[in-house]
């Protein structure tokens, strides 16, 4: 493979942006980041395409912005990341670092591990110990580990002029590459896994709503008119919202129209 490209995920501060410099080997992703960047370059002859992302729980946004936000590094890296790389600065490892994965795969779905890598910042601090050793000591590290098919990697993005962190690493990439047969995580199954939270979610609320009124000879009645108005208002979010909108759209519409469903069958 020539060209590789990898998204970096992680909290705020994790070492990110500094990640992307080290592999681009130039200081050309800012730190402070609201928005998706891409940056290009060429390591070793081959050409590397980096996304730089917000941090997860970074509390200067809204959830929904960032969610956003960390869904466009998906298109932005189209037709999709050879490599998602979650940032984990040393010696930090808390229910927030520990709930990444897990966060990544609500939001990318189950295939995305398999394309993901656990990178270690501040390998400097690393003292005596190795990272190894931190792993073996950690067993939720160790699980997070292996969530991500027991791939990790460490980065000391002080040492700039250490080309072999960024060799070893493609080189990682370029085994795992091989092991997933050739492909990478694509638009496609990011795709399938917005549909298929969509339509869990308008499953859960049908059920809910059939919860709440079992016998009641309207419930179908209302579901009709339900998704009738739940499809107008669904569009009409969905315009408002722009496309990654619409699925949030599409959830609050169904909701809403058989809300409304139900008091207009109500009133009949
Ligand atoms: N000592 C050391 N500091 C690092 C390393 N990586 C990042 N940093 C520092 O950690 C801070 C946060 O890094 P940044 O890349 O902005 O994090 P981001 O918010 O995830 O993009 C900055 O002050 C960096 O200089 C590293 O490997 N070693
Ligand atoms: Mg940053």
């Amino acid at each position: 493979i020539g060209c590789f490209t990898l998204v970096l995920l992680g909290t705020k501060g994790a070492g990110k942006s500094s990640t992307g410099n080290t592999i681009l080997g130039r200081q050309s992703m800012r730190s402070v980041t609201s928005q998706c960047s891409d940056k290009h370059t060429t390591v070793s002859g081959r050409s590397v395409s980096v996304v730089d992302t917000p941090g997860f729980f970074d509390t200067d946004m809204q959830h929904g912005d960032l969610v956003k936000e960390i869904a466009r590094s998906v298109y932005l890296s189209s037709p999709g990341p050879h490599a998602l790389l979650i940032v984990f600065p040393v010696g930090r490892f808390t229910q927030q670092e520990e709930e990444i994965p897990q966060q990544i795969k609500v939001m990318f779905g189950e295939e995305v591990l398999k394309y993901s890598i656990i990178l270690f910042t501040h390998g400097d601090q690393l003292e005596e110990e190795t990272i190894e050793d931190e792993i073996k000591k950690n067993s939720r590290l160790r699980q997070v580990v292996q969530q991500c098919g027991g791939r990790f990697h460490v980065f000391d993005n002080k040492d700039e002029n250490n080309r072999e962190q960024v060799n070893d690493l493609l080189q990682m990439i370029d085994t795992m590459i091989k092991q997933n047969g050739g492909g990478h995580y694509s638009n496609q199954m990011f795709a399938d896994a917005q549909r298929f939270r969509q339509e869990k979610e308008e499953r859960e609320f049908l059920e809910q709503f059939e919860h709440k009124y079992p016998t009641s000879a309207s419930v179908s009645a209302n579901a009709t008119l339900g998704s009738l108005f739940g499809g107008i208002l669904c569009g009409f979010l969905g315009l408002c919202l722009g496309p990654l909108g619409a699925a949030a759209g599409a959830a609050a519409g169904a909701a809403a129209g058989a809300a409304l469903g139900a008091t207009v069958c109500s009133i009949m």
